[in-house]
């Protein structure tokens, strides 16, 4: 009976955590694996089979019956397997990794020093945000109320400014020079009391000093004798949302919109606060709201004027709103008969704009440029470079202090496939390179981490050691557009990771790429961190609640690149699920090898994640690479795989790295394995460094990939109990679901690479 009642619990839930993310626009599927639950549907109607089977039932007393027996099994399940906890699966996800669940009364005795009052020496926006979230997370935490007190009257956690703080203890220095946004926790005796100090040099500063403040908490870490300084590694961490303003979002996985619906702001714009308080508490800066395919409607005055309220609700947390605007803007909004940037009229246009946008957003971070790519417009229509477009911006914000991110994502996606010389990868560092220089300083250029788009596994874009006079950011993916659109487990941070430690060796010194994009390298006066996260209305964000360890993780790696992906996992997993080691070990161990058995059973060897490019981005669809002017070739034929990007033979792609890596790009001896296919094109007998044949290869990864996803099931399964029931309920059904996913992945990718080269598998498994 118990079973069958667990039985039927799983698959209520399943439909009910369906249901909770029903209401979806067209093109964004549902993102819930409802087959997996359907047999017990036969068992959960065995009763009424007699009912049906016997004579006709008027449909509305069926209805009903089903309708009350669904609402109270549903009750029991959840009362069943997850009502011991104080907050449900649905609060949880909403929390993320700021739930601030209880600490135990033996960690609790850790914090015994820990002061009953908190004091502001000086008050904004920012820092009473800061003193209310303090209270509220030691209050969840310990369950002891924190007093905000107007001054320092015995022990208390002093929130201040560097400023403030030297008014009151000018010898109280921090151990390094803070810069902008940079914290320091400390103790110290001020007015004869030892009072615990989170100072900064501006407000956002003592915010983020207060959220590490509160994760050291929440995760037992002590904070007796605690002296720690940190300061973030670019001044720019940003996230950008791929929104429209109808509501639906591109490559967006988690639900509609948090700030558009219908053509307009949406008037309940609780979910776009909690979101800035979710990017505060890890180091973010900035957030883009709209679609880089910008409607140019969004600098209507009429729509600003809406905006402006997103502003509002962002800047208590710090975050600086930021909106992408289409270059064809001053036609198509302004009216003008031209939107060349080299007219002036336009350039006046411009000012003019951002001029009465900052009279509504006095704190807007800037704006966010695609042109002349996948068909949006761009200088090029009127033989403009794209510093010339980048530049008549970027003069409209200067005087407001806003920046533009001209994005370099700029190809051409009609090349003809037919000519093995043409090559999409060239792209960026072909057009952009030869504008170095050019680009004013508060201009930004954008470059996604690889050059072709966020694939499973791309090398290093050589763009960012191609631009030594131009700021640049780099583009990450939080949204898993080319990794599982949150279906599949897929931890990015290991893949970013891998990026950001890359070395470009430029002028055959140490160059890696977090160096160059914060500007050490190149001594440049801005740069940064621009991540791609697509959150939605869903309850836990980006439609799952194991896929918010890549938005926590590209925070944390923003803040500090130097951070390992172990460290970063084990922070996110006790903050999202606790401290029980069986949950921390298990979450971190399936986390941490996510990436890699997602690639096993996709696309390997660096040939491209081989999905359905020209559909959803998301089933297995090898054929879809070839035949079109996209560019996401992998040139399979019945011979061999692989494009040639070598200097000697191929595209050439390899010259525009800096010597030492070409080096390494270029032969086929030194190229690593498993960016093989992405340098060079070879035989299917090709022996790797592994001593594996590429065939070989591609079959075995296929098989372990697949393998390895099913033991994602049974791995999670060591937490139940562990965890809340909602929640390892819902990851349980999203590891089957991948299960199944990978099975099919596997079948595809071996069938459709043996019809081609006619080697079988050596262990005999993959039939025609
Ligand atoms: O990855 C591709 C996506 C497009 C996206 C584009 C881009 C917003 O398929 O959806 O457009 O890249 O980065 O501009």
């Amino acid at each position: 009976m118990v079973d069958h009642v667990r039985r039927v619990g799983s698959s209520l839930w399943a439909l009910r955590v369906c249901a909770r993310t029903l209401c979806r626009p067209h093109g964004t599927r549902c993102n819930f694996p409802l087959h997996p639950g359907l047999t017990p549907w036969a068992n959960t109607f065995r009763p009424f089979r007699g009912l049906l089977l016997s004579k006709a039932l008027h449909l509305d007393r069926i209805a009903r019956n089903t309708w009350v027996l669904l609402v109270s099994v549903n009750l029991l399940s959840s009362v069943f397997v997850s009502y011991g906890l104080a907050q449900t699966g649905a609060t949880l996800d909403r929390e993320a990794w700021l739930r601030y669940a209880a600490v135990d009364a033996k960690a609790a005795r850790a914090y015994e020093k820990l002061p009953s009052s908190s004091v502001l020496l000086s008050r904004s926006a920012v820092l009473e945000n800061a003193q209310r979230e303090l209270a509220g997370g030691i209050e969840k935490l310990l369950g002891r109320k924190l007093n905000s007190t107007e001054n320092i009257k015995g022990s208390a956690i002093v929130l201040a400014t560097l400023h403030d703080l030297h008014s009151i203890a000018p010898s109280l220095r921090p151990p390094i020079a803070l810069a902008t946004d940079g914290y320091w926790i400390t103790w110290a005796r001020l007015h004869d009391s030892e009072c615990l100090v989170v100072a900064a040099p501006n407000d956002r500063g003592v915010l983020y000093g207060m959220f590490a403040l509160l994760s050291k908490v929440a995760r037992g870490e002590s904070i007796a004798g605690v002296n720690e300084a940190q300061n973030p590694y670019a001044p720019i961490r940003w996230v950008n949302q791929w929104d429209n303003l109808d509501g639906r979002i591109e490559r967006g996985y988690g639900g509609p919109s948090i700030f558009f619906e219908d053509g307009k702001v949406r008037s309940d714009l609780t979910r776009a606060g909690d979101y800035a308080r979710l990017l505060a508490s890890i180091g973010i800066n900035g957030c883009t709201i709209n679609n880089v395919n910008a409607a140019p409607g969004i600098l209507e005055p009429s729509f600003i004027v809406q905006v402006k309220r997103i502003a509002d609700v962002f800047r208590p947390w710090g975050v600086q709103l930021s909106i992408s605007v289409d270059l064809s803007s001053p036609k198509v909004v302004g009216g003008l008969d031209t939107f060349d940037p080299l007219d002036p009229r336009v350039g006046d246009w411009w000012r003019k704009k951002a001029d009465a946008i900052y009279e509504q957003i006095p704190d807007l971070g800037g704006f966010v440029v695609k042109a002349d790519s996948e068909g949006r417009s761009g200088p090029s229509a009127y033989g403009r470079t794209h510093a010339d477009a980048a530049n008549v911006i970027a003069r409209a914000l200067k005087p407001h202090g806003g920046v533009v991110f001209y994005r370099a994502f700029v190809y051409n996606h009609h090349l003809d496939w037919r000519d093995l010389k043409n090559d999409r990868a060239r792209a960026a560092y072909d057009n952009f390179h030869p504008l170095d220089g050019k680009f004013d300083d508060n201009a930004i250029v954008q470059i996604k981490n690889g050059p072709i788009d966020f694939q499973v596994r791309e090398p290093v874009s050589p763009l960012f050691a191609g631009l030594r006079n131009t700021n640049e950011a780099i583009e990450l993916q939080i949204t898993q557009e080319y990794t599982g659109q949150q279906k599949h487990l897929c931890f990015l941070v290991p893949m970013w990771k891998e990026v950001l430690d890359f070395d470009m060796r430029v002028d055959g010194t140490p160059a890696r790429v977090k160096n160059l994009l914060s500007g050490r390298i190149f001594r440049r006066p801005i740069g940064g961190f621009a991540g791609v996260a697509n959150v939605g209305m869903d309850t836990n964000w980006l439609g799952s609640p194991m896929a918010m360890a890549n938005l926590y993780g590209f925070g944390r790696l923003a803040w500090n690149p130097d951070l390992s992906s172990e460290a970063i996992v084990d922070e996110w997993t006790r903050l999202t699920f606790g401290s029980d080691p069986a949950v921390v070990k298990t979450v971190a161990d399936l986390q941490l090898r996510s990436w890699h058995v997602y690639e096993n059973y996709t696309g390997p060897l660096g040939a491209g994640t081989l999905t359905n490019i020209t559909g959803n981005h998301y089933d297995p669809g090898p054929e879809s690479s070839e035949g079109n002017g996209w560019g996401q070739w992998h040139r399979a034929d019945h011979q061999g795989i692989g494009m040639d990007r070598t200097v000697a033979t191929g595209t050439g792609y390899i010259g525009q790295y800096p010597p030492e890596v070409g080096k390494l790009y270029e032969s086929l001896a030194a190229c690593p394995d498993n960016l093989l296919l992405f340098f060079h094109h070879v035989p299917y007998t090709y022996v790797l460094h592994s001593g594996k044949t590429v065939i070989q290869h591609v079959y075995d990864s296929h098989y372990e990939g697949a393998e390895e996803a099913q033991g994602f099931v049974t791995e999670w399964k060591n937490v139940e109990g562990h965890v809340d029931g909602e929640r390892y309920q819902d990851v349980l059904s999203r590891f089957e679901f991948q299960a199944a996913e990978a099975i099919k992945w596997r079948d595809v990718i071996c069938k459709w690479i043996y019809q081609l080269s006619g080697i079988p598998d050596n262990k005999g498994r993959v039939t025609q």
